[in-house]
Protein backbone atom coordinates (compact mmCIF):
# COMPACT_ATOMS: atom_id res chain seq x y z
CA UNK A 1 0.00 0.00 0.00
CA UNK A 2 1.17 3.63 -0.70
CA UNK A 3 2.25 4.92 2.29
CA UNK A 4 1.79 8.43 2.08
CA UNK A 5 2.64 9.24 6.26
CA UNK A 6 6.43 7.19 6.18
CA UNK A 7 8.08 10.96 6.28
CA UNK A 8 6.76 11.93 9.31
CA UNK A 9 5.99 15.92 9.60
CA UNK A 10 7.24 17.09 12.70
CA UNK A 11 4.69 17.52 15.66
CA UNK A 12 5.27 19.31 19.02
CA UNK A 13 4.92 17.28 22.21
CA UNK A 14 4.28 19.60 25.79
CA UNK A 15 6.44 18.50 28.75
CA UNK A 16 5.50 20.92 31.08
CA UNK A 17 4.57 24.68 31.43
CA UNK A 18 6.98 26.30 29.24
CA UNK A 19 8.42 23.29 27.80
CA UNK A 20 7.95 21.42 24.96
CA UNK A 21 9.71 18.93 22.29
CA UNK A 22 9.42 19.73 19.03
CA UNK A 23 9.88 15.88 17.54
CA UNK A 24 11.71 15.28 14.32
CA UNK A 25 12.24 19.13 14.04
CA UNK A 26 15.73 19.66 12.66
CA UNK A 27 15.21 16.13 10.80
CA UNK A 28 15.66 17.36 7.22
CA UNK A 29 18.66 19.69 8.42
CA UNK A 30 20.55 17.25 10.06
CA UNK A 31 22.65 16.43 7.39
CA UNK A 32 23.88 20.26 6.98
CA UNK A 33 24.08 20.77 10.85
CA UNK A 34 26.14 17.73 11.31
CA UNK A 35 28.94 19.36 8.34
CA UNK A 36 28.80 22.56 10.14
CA UNK A 37 29.25 20.60 13.70
CA UNK A 38 32.43 18.82 12.08
CA UNK A 39 33.86 22.60 10.73
CA UNK A 40 33.41 23.79 14.15
CA UNK A 41 35.33 21.07 16.08
CA UNK A 42 38.01 21.10 13.44
CA UNK A 43 38.65 24.74 14.52
CA UNK A 44 38.22 23.83 18.13
CA UNK A 45 38.23 20.33 19.16
CA UNK A 46 36.10 18.47 21.89
CA UNK A 47 37.57 18.28 24.85
CA UNK A 48 36.70 16.30 28.02
CA UNK A 49 36.63 19.11 30.24
CA UNK A 50 37.43 18.68 34.33
CA UNK A 51 34.82 19.95 36.91
CA UNK A 52 35.63 22.16 40.11
CA UNK A 53 35.24 18.65 41.83
CA UNK A 54 38.28 17.31 39.77
CA UNK A 55 35.98 15.08 37.66
CA UNK A 56 36.46 14.53 33.78
CA UNK A 57 33.26 14.79 32.19
CA UNK A 58 32.38 11.92 30.14
CA UNK A 59 30.44 14.54 27.40
CA UNK A 60 32.90 16.22 25.42
CA UNK A 61 32.25 19.69 24.84
CA UNK A 62 33.09 22.63 22.30
CA UNK A 63 31.08 25.89 21.20
CA UNK A 64 30.56 28.35 19.45
CA UNK A 65 29.37 31.92 19.20
CA UNK A 66 30.07 34.85 21.09
CA UNK A 67 30.97 33.44 24.44
CA UNK A 68 31.66 29.83 25.10
CA UNK A 69 30.46 27.67 27.94
CA UNK A 70 33.06 25.97 30.27
CA UNK A 71 34.64 24.34 33.35
CA UNK A 72 37.71 23.99 34.80
CA UNK A 73 39.15 24.57 38.48
CA UNK A 74 37.62 27.90 39.09
CA UNK A 75 34.67 27.21 38.06
CA UNK A 76 31.40 27.00 35.51
CA UNK A 77 31.35 30.15 33.15
CA UNK A 78 30.99 31.51 29.71
CA UNK A 79 33.75 33.42 28.14
CA UNK A 80 34.98 34.67 25.30
CA UNK A 81 37.80 31.76 24.77
CA UNK A 82 38.75 28.72 25.20
CA UNK A 83 40.26 28.35 28.75
CA UNK A 84 42.14 25.19 27.18
CA UNK A 85 43.69 26.95 23.96
CA UNK A 86 43.19 30.64 24.34
CA UNK A 87 41.64 30.83 20.94
CA UNK A 88 37.92 32.69 20.58
CA UNK A 89 35.61 30.08 19.56
CA UNK A 90 34.26 29.51 16.36
CA UNK A 91 31.71 31.99 15.36
CA UNK A 92 28.16 30.68 15.51
CA UNK A 93 26.41 29.55 11.84
CA UNK A 94 23.71 30.95 10.08
CA UNK A 95 21.85 28.00 10.24
CA UNK A 96 22.62 27.14 13.78
CA UNK A 97 21.09 30.79 14.42
CA UNK A 98 18.08 30.57 12.20
CA UNK A 99 16.94 27.57 13.87
CA UNK A 100 17.24 28.21 17.60
CA UNK A 101 15.66 31.33 16.67
CA UNK A 102 13.15 29.80 14.93
CA UNK A 103 12.11 26.75 17.58
CA UNK A 104 11.69 29.33 20.15
CA UNK A 105 9.21 30.63 18.52
CA UNK A 106 7.59 27.92 17.62
CA UNK A 107 7.74 27.07 21.68
CA UNK A 108 6.47 30.70 22.35
CA UNK A 109 9.43 32.44 22.85
CA UNK A 110 9.37 35.37 20.42
CA UNK A 111 13.23 36.65 19.34
CA UNK A 112 15.21 34.52 20.86
CA UNK A 113 19.03 35.74 20.13
CA UNK A 114 21.47 33.05 21.15
CA UNK A 115 25.04 34.36 21.38
CA UNK A 116 26.11 30.61 22.49
CA UNK A 117 25.97 26.91 20.95
CA UNK A 118 27.14 24.56 23.87
CA UNK A 119 28.14 21.26 21.29
CA UNK A 120 27.94 18.11 23.39
CA UNK A 121 29.17 14.71 22.20
CA UNK A 122 28.31 11.85 23.79
CA UNK A 123 29.65 8.27 23.56
CA UNK A 124 28.32 4.85 24.73
CA UNK A 125 28.19 5.54 28.69
CA UNK A 126 28.68 9.20 28.45
CA UNK A 127 26.27 10.74 30.58
CA UNK A 128 25.04 14.19 32.22
CA UNK A 129 23.85 14.62 35.80
CA UNK A 130 20.77 16.24 36.68
CA UNK A 131 21.40 19.99 36.55
CA UNK A 132 20.04 23.42 36.24
CA UNK A 133 21.24 25.65 33.69
CA UNK A 134 21.30 29.13 35.61
CA UNK A 135 24.93 30.58 34.51
CA UNK A 136 23.13 33.20 32.09
CA UNK A 137 22.74 36.56 32.66
CA UNK A 138 18.69 36.65 31.70
CA UNK A 139 16.56 34.07 32.83
CA UNK A 140 13.68 35.61 30.42
CA UNK A 141 15.92 33.86 27.67
CA UNK A 142 14.85 30.40 27.23
CA UNK A 143 17.34 27.06 26.28
CA UNK A 144 16.77 25.82 22.72
CA UNK A 145 18.59 22.09 22.73
CA UNK A 146 18.78 20.38 19.36
CA UNK A 147 19.95 16.50 19.40
CA UNK A 148 21.54 14.58 16.42
CA UNK A 149 22.56 10.93 16.37
CA UNK A 150 21.67 8.03 18.75
CA UNK A 151 18.72 8.33 21.01
CA UNK A 152 19.09 9.01 24.33
CA UNK A 153 16.81 9.34 27.70
CA UNK A 154 16.77 13.03 28.99
CA UNK A 155 15.56 13.53 32.34
CA UNK A 156 12.90 16.31 33.17
CA UNK A 157 12.42 17.37 36.70
CA UNK A 158 11.45 20.19 38.85
CA UNK A 159 13.57 22.79 41.09
CA UNK A 160 15.01 20.79 43.31
CA UNK A 161 17.30 18.38 42.83
CA UNK A 162 15.77 15.34 44.31
CA UNK A 163 12.21 16.13 42.50
CA UNK A 164 10.68 13.54 40.74
CA UNK A 165 11.85 13.57 36.83
CA UNK A 166 10.15 12.42 33.32
CA UNK A 167 11.88 10.30 31.36
CA UNK A 168 11.70 10.99 27.91
CA UNK A 169 13.38 9.52 24.73
CA UNK A 170 15.09 11.96 22.53
CA UNK A 171 15.58 11.13 19.04
CA UNK A 172 17.57 12.13 16.24
CA UNK A 173 16.34 15.53 14.67
CA UNK A 174 14.43 16.43 18.35
CA UNK A 175 14.32 19.94 19.92
CA UNK A 176 13.39 20.62 22.95
CA UNK A 177 12.49 23.82 24.37
CA UNK A 178 12.22 24.84 27.85
CA UNK A 179 11.88 28.36 29.50
CA UNK A 180 9.51 30.78 31.35
CA UNK A 181 8.34 28.77 34.42
CA UNK A 182 10.26 25.65 33.48
CA UNK A 183 13.87 27.57 33.24
CA UNK A 184 14.89 26.27 35.75
CA UNK A 185 14.00 23.02 35.67
CA UNK A 186 16.89 20.25 36.60
CA UNK A 187 17.41 18.31 33.14
CA UNK A 188 20.19 15.44 32.47
CA UNK A 189 20.93 12.59 30.12
CA UNK A 190 20.90 8.98 31.37
CA UNK A 191 24.17 6.76 30.05
CA UNK A 192 23.98 6.69 26.32
CA UNK A 193 23.63 2.92 24.72
CA UNK A 194 26.13 1.95 22.14
CA UNK A 195 24.66 1.68 18.90
CA UNK A 196 24.80 3.43 15.54
CA UNK A 197 23.48 5.93 13.68
CA UNK A 198 22.78 5.58 9.89
CA UNK A 199 24.06 9.09 9.76
CA UNK A 200 25.80 10.29 12.46
CA UNK A 201 27.58 7.40 13.33
CA UNK A 202 28.51 5.95 17.09
CA UNK A 203 27.36 9.62 18.86
CA UNK A 204 24.79 11.18 19.83
CA UNK A 205 25.35 14.92 19.86
CA UNK A 206 23.86 17.73 21.22
CA UNK A 207 23.63 21.62 20.42
CA UNK A 208 22.46 23.61 23.17
CA UNK A 209 21.74 27.29 22.37
CA UNK A 210 21.83 29.67 25.23
CA UNK A 211 21.73 33.77 25.53
CA UNK A 212 24.72 34.70 27.84
CA UNK A 213 24.52 37.70 28.29
CA UNK A 214 21.92 40.24 28.09
O1 LIG B 1 22.37 16.64 25.85
C1 LIG B 1 21.29 17.12 26.19
O2 LIG B 1 20.24 16.82 25.64
C2 LIG B 1 21.24 18.11 27.33
C3 LIG B 1 22.44 18.99 27.42
C4 LIG B 1 22.42 19.93 28.59
O3 LIG B 1 21.54 19.91 29.39
C5 LIG B 1 23.49 20.91 28.74
O4 LIG B 1 24.44 20.92 27.95
O5 LIG B 1 23.41 21.73 29.69
MN1 LIG C 1 21.60 21.71 30.70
Amino acid sequence: MLDLFSEEAPWAEPLADGAVILRRRARDQAEQLMALVTEVSAKNPFHHRITPGGHRMSVAMTNCGDFGWSTDSRGYQYSERDSATGHRWPSMPELFRQLATRSAAEAGFADFNPDACLINRYEPGAKLTLHQDKDEQDLKQPIVSVSLGLPAVFQFGGFERGDATQRVLLEHGDIVVWGGPSRLRYHGILPLKPGIHALIGAFRYNLTFRRAFR
